[in-house]
């Protein structure tokens, strides 16, 4: 029985580390290294390898070393095989700070004061109370809900929407396309935590955009094809959105003389909002593989018609 790690090789070298430390018993391969293949039953990658199950016979789980699944074509991955995404705390714990730094930075008029001080202006904005900052989160799963709980201990206003309806204290959570609209209206900086799915594909949009409060920041720190670039650079023309900070990006990295790369109110990263850490990573796995064995459901089980 061995795991096989498919996806930055340095990171795997720490897996191969870490596992043959908590579990000497299972040894773990990072691809194209895979020892005997008829031994490899776990497979922990960010995409998995070509005709898989000819190649690893034995199969029985596919690990995302991410959050998010939509990388990996599941109609590949024989529906006998269960999918799991990563569900360790060091991914959250990421974007719930790269989310605090987006929204105080649109909250405090950093993009402004950017463009200010390279042209050489020094003009103050007025401050506005945080409670009177309506937060909106897209997505209240693992990092969405996370995210929304440190800021309203920020003193933000903070609001969700999710498919399900849920219930967290100090927010309020909006569910299903109907609530929508309302929750929209009423949020001065949006924040997309939404996996790409089917549904989620082009979801912010010129059509959502406006209907936000008027002068809107955004966050994306889903993925790149949640957003219609050029809606949203009509959006930032036309002032209906103030400033956007990008995470992620399609493609990624975006092609040279892209007008993301030098907009004054485009503040872009390189999908660093949050990263799987290897420590917490391998204990999420082995728990996995623990109730598995045991016949438990397992953690971060990817409903597969959903698509997340
Ligand atoms: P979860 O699956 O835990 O949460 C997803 C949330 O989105 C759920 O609340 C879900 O609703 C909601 N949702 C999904 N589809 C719809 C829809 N059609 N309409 C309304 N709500 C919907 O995911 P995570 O929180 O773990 O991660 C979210 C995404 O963040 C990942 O898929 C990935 O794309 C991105 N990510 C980005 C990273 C980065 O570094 N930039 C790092 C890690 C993740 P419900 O609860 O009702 O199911
Ligand atoms: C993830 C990511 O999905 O890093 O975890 O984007």
């Amino acid at each position: 029985m061995a795991v096989l790690y498919k996806a930055d090789p340095v990171r795997g070298a720490e897996w191969q580390r870490l596992l043959a430390a908590k579990a000497p018993d299972l040894p773990c391969f990072v691809w194209p290294e895979a020892g005997d293949p008829r031994a490899i039953r776990y497979l922990a990658v960010w995409t998995p390898p070509d005709r898989m199950l000819e190649r690893f016979p034995n199969a029985e789980i596919v690990i995302s070393v991410g959050a998010g699944v939509d990388q990996f074509d599941l109609s590949a991955i024989p529906a006998h095989i269960p999918v799991v995404r990563m569900l360790e705390p060091g991914i959250a714990e990421g974007m719930v700070e790269y989310v605090t730094l987006a929204v105080l930075a649109l909250h405090r008029d950093l993009p402004a004061y950017l463009e200010d001080q390279r042209a050489e202006r020094w003009s103050a904005i007025r401050l506005r109370p945080a409670a009177s900052r309506r937060i909106g989160v897209l997505g209240l799963g693992q990092l969405g809900e996370a995210c929304c709980r440190r800021l309203a201990t920020l003193g933000f206003t903070v609001a969700g929407w999710s498919r399900s309806p849920k219930a967290i204290p100090g927010i309020t959570c909006h569910a299903g396309a109907a609530a929508l609209p309302g929750f929209l209206a009423a949020t001065d900086i949006l924040v997309c935590l939404l996996p790409l799915t089917a549904e989620t594909k082009g979801f912010l949009h010129a059509g959502l955009f406006a209907q936000l409060a008027p002068g809107a920041g955004l966050v994306n720190a889903g993925r790149g094809p949640h957003l219609v670039q050029e809606d949203l650079l009509a959006a930032l023309e036309s002032g209906q959105i103030s400033a956007a900070f990008l995470d992620v990006t399609d493609p990624e990295p975006l092609p040279s003389g892209h007008p993301f790369w030098h907009h004054p109110r485009i503040l872009m990263t390189p999908h660093i909002a949050s990263q799987t850490r290897p420590e917490t990573a391998v204990d999420f796995v082995l728990e996995v593989i623990a109730a598995h064995k045991a016949g438990r459901p397992l953690p971060g089980l990817v409903d597969r018609s959903r698509g997340y």
